[in-house]
């Protein structure tokens, strides 16, 4: 029995979605402990392609259970559609399949709404790029202890007096400051009766629940979403969405003690990508980038926004790996660097005239360093069929031992193309 932690590394779009997939087969319980539907985590299984926002990525191994946690913020008419989608394609998503938290925030109209002024208000590059879901005023209520919760749900009086409330300001701002349309009590109340109907049979005490499958011997994988330079405290601010993404909120997000943690498993892509506002050092606005955001279909999963391509940054990974503390990596899109003839890395920043192994702690600052580069010799061979360590070409070898002995910190998964069987499992 193992309790597995998945995260990205940079930000965001790592492939967790994939690895947390492929770690199910092994695992028992499937855990979403932050972020909301901001999150788009891409599975494909023998050609089929599935995104999920809410629910967790363990949902297609039929014998898994998936939890929501209290560290996450659920939008209730996101995640019935995303039920009633995979319900439509037989997958079994009924109650007790699925469990969430009464203490998950409920993002609502209002949080949306928020979102997308504040962002209109803001021009260029002051724009954080948010996914316009609701996340950032869904979380900034919850810290004012006014948010609603999931378990508020049993009882919509309760619901409608905590909406009467949040409105007398949230209205303010909307009309006032941003002049939108204001919210109305009777149109949310109203919308939210049919989800929270729906809702109610699958709340659950996720934390008792999981202390069982422990005491059990059951393992639990616990999902992480976005990445950990998008971390609330650790990220880069204010570029970054407002939960904690790195691996000591899995226990905190889930309701479990922290020694229950025994694996961490850090995904990095085999370059780097951003959607969104924030600093970017090894950022490519080249024929290389292109090559990468192509062959890489990097588009955003939620949005559709096209994602911002680079070579891999080894001081962002430093700080991943310090904050993190991973025990193993999965690496995934190696086959995207196939047909370069050399690889960039970026060893290190120089910063104020002195070269740096990790990022600035400082806002901003990462926006002023350059980075250094070692340049490592590609490969042309297609390895999407690859299914062993010994078949990779040598330069793709080269390049995964050259992480590994970057981070201190083996490489275990290593992902050569979308779907499920496209992955060496190392032993
Ligand atoms: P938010 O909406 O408040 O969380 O946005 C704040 C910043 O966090 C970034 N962010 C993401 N970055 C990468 N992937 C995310 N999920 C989607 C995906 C994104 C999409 O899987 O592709 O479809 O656009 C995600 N979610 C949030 C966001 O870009 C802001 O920089
Ligand atoms: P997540 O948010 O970390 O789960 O990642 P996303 O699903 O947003 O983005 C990853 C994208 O890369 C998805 O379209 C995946 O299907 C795809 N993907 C994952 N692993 C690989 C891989 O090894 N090679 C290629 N070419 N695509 C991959
Ligand atoms: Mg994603």
């Amino acid at each position: 029995m193992s309790n597995i932690v998945v995260l990205g590394s940079q930000w965001g779009d790592e492939g967790k979605g994939k690895i947390v997939d492929l770690l199910t087969r092994d695992v028992h319980c499937i855990v979403r402990f932050q972020g909301g539907n901001n999150a788009g985590h891409t599975l494909v299984a023998g050609g089929k392609k599935t995104i999920l926002h809410l629910i967790p990525s363990g949902i297609l191994q039929p014998h898994a259970r998936c939890f929501i946690g209290n560290g996450v913020v659920l939008d209730p008419w996101v995640f019935i559609k995303e039920i009633d989608t995979l319900a439509a394609q037989g997958v079994e998503v009924g109650p007790g399949r699925i469990v969430v938290s009464p203490k998950t925030h409920v993002i609502m109209p209002y949080h949306k709404a928020l979102d997308t002024a504040r962002e209109e208000s803001l021009s260029g590059e002051k724009q954080i790029g948010t996914t316009g879901r609701g996340i950032g005023p869904c979380y900034e209520d919850k810290a004012s202890r006014i948010g609603v919760r999931a378990g508020d749900l049993t009882d919509l009086d309760l619901v409608r007096a905590k909406v009467e409330k949040a409105l007398v300001e949230k209205n303010m701002l909307l009309q006032n400051l941003y002049g939108k349309e204001p919210v109305l009590v009777d149109a949310v109340m109203e919308e939210i009766k049919p989800v929270a109907e729906r809702i109610v049979p699958m709340l659950g005490d996720v934390s008792s629940a999981l202390e069982e499958a422990i005491a059990d011997e059951k393992s639990i994988l616990f999902e992480g979403a976005q990445g950990t330079h998008l971390d609330i405290d650790h990220g880069t601010y204010p570029f970054v969405t407002s939960s904690s993404t790195v691996a000591g909120n899995a226990a905190s997000g889930a309701g479990i003690a922290p020694r229950a943690l025994d694996r961490v498993v850090m995904v990095v892509k085999a370059y780097t990508t951003r959607v969104g506002g924030g600093p970017f050092p090894t950022e490519l606005s080249d024929q290389d980038g292109d090559h990468l955001q192509q062959t890489g279909a990097e588009f955003g999963a939620t949005t559709g926004r096209k994602r911002r391509c680079g070579w891999l940054d080894l001081p962002i990974l430093r700080e991943s790996a310090r904050l993190n503390g991973p025990t193993d990596i999965a690496m995934t899109k190696l086959d995207v660097l196939t047909g370069l003839d050399t690889v960039k890395v970026c060893t290190a920043y120089k910063f104020r005239g002195e070269t740096i192994q990790y990022p600035p702690q400082f806002e901003g600052a990462l926006a002023e360093v350059e980075p250094v580069y070692e340049e490592l010799p590609g490969w042309k061979e297609d390895i999407g069929g690859v299914t062993s360590w010994i078949s990779l070409p040598t330069n793709a070898k080269e390049y995964i031992r050259y992480l590994e002995h970057a981070l201190r910190t083996p490489v275990s998964i290593i992902s050569v193309g979308p779907d499920r069987e496209q992955t060496l499992i190392r032993k």
